[in-house]
């Protein structure tokens, strides 16, 4: 299958997140994508692919225009104000407090963000749009007629919404490709979820609208990022009544300990609503080993996962989301994309 990869992911180079207390080298780095790519080519998965070049209008129909300005003005405003280390938000609106558009760059990258964990740097713009690049370059793929493509996405996107940063997510690749499946008409598109944590920002996005179904397999936000979104009561709103599932479920969830169990209800969702086209973001960091995480996935897990989406009959974009143990990650995504293929 194709796998579409960009170098410029390599832009997207913090100094530090905010995690423990304490500033600490980001888990979100680049190794990671160099990692997937090298398993990727050690296993024979597929031929790499540069993206093409979609310009603003497919992102504009997921973000916000002023979202997108900000965005591609950060590090020009920060480095401005007389910065030179990356930009980390401070503070943000509490309750009884005004929800207005500050002017200041700190009050803008409060204004537009929910986490202190993703840092703005000169090269945040490019590599953002590159990934969203990426994911578009995989829905055409899919819309020409691929059974399945891989968008080696960095950043990742779930958790951004249409006018919010967080969680190492800036751009929504997964949103845009969903979007992008919808514009180049299929009628039906379905996102299913299975990064550790939930897709706050696609569930958001797509929360009123019957034409994509969401459906998410995740920790539980009672006690995980991103804390505020991701409940099993929320079903959707408005004509999307009914067309977001999120199955949260306890950390120190296992394959056989309830993880399956899961899987096969979101199929069940995916095989009722019928999809067109299915944008699975694939997170890995529901692997044992995962630093941040505490899933307890194992390696052999992931060619069933494969397999199981597979199952669904379905044209096939991955969009790569999360995933943080750098020695067994590559080797955690050709299993899922092997299963896949031979499913
Ligand atoms: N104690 C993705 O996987 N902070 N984002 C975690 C852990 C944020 C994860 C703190 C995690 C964001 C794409
Ligand atoms: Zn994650």
């Amino acid at each position: 299958m194709d796998l579409i990869y960009s170098d410029e992911h390599r832009l997207q180079d913090g100094a530090a997140e905010l995690i423990d207390g304490r500033l600490q080298p980001p888990v979100e780095c680049p190794m990671r994508a160099d990692a997937i790519r090298e398993a990727l080519l050690t296993a024979g998965i597929g031929t790499l692919r540069e993206p093409s070049e979609y310009g603003l209008g497919p992102v504009l129909r997921v973000h916000d225009a002023d979202y997108v300005e900000f965005l591609s003005r950060a590090w020009e405003l920060w480095s401005a104000s007389g910065r030179t280390w990356h930009a980390l938000p401070l503070n943000w609106v509490g309750r009884g407090m005004s929800p207005v558009r500050p002017e200041s760059i700190d009050g803008l990258l409060g204004y537009y963000s929910f986490d202190a964990g993703t840092p703005i740097t000169p090269g945040t713009w490019r590599a953002a749009r590159a990934a969203a690049n990426v994911a578009l370059t995989g829905a055409t793929a899919i819309l020409d007629g691929a059974e399945g493509a891989f968008a080696l996405c960095r950043p990742p996107g779930h958790h951004a919404a249409a006018d919010c940063y967080g969680g190492y997510c800036f751009l929504n690749n997964a949103a845009i490709a969903a979007q992008g499946l919808r514009v180049g008409a299929m009628d039906r598109v379905a996102v299913l979820d299975v990064d550790y944590h939930h897709g706050n920002g696609t569930q958001s996005i797509f929360y009123a609208r019957a034409d994509v179904l969401f459906v998410s397999i995740h920790a539980d936000p009672a006690h995980e990022f991103p804390y505020f979104s991701g409940y099993a009561r929320e079903t959707g709103a408005e004509a999307g009544e009914g067309c977001t599932l999120n199955l949260p479920l306890a950390p120190g969830t296992s394959w056989e300990g309830g993880y399956r169990a899961a899987l096969e209800a979101a199929l069940e969702r995916l095989r009722g609503f019928a999809p067109d086209g299915l944008v699975v973001s694939l997170g890995v960091d529901t692997f044992e080993g995962d630093p941040i995480s505490r899933f307890r996935l194992q390696a052999q897990d992931y060619p069933k996962l494969g397999r199981m989406i597979r199952g669904l009959g379905v044209p096939t974009l991955f969009v790569m989301e999360g995933g943080y143990a750098l020695e067994a990650l590559g080797a955690n995504v050709a299993a899922v994309l092997g299963g896949f293929l031979e499913g």
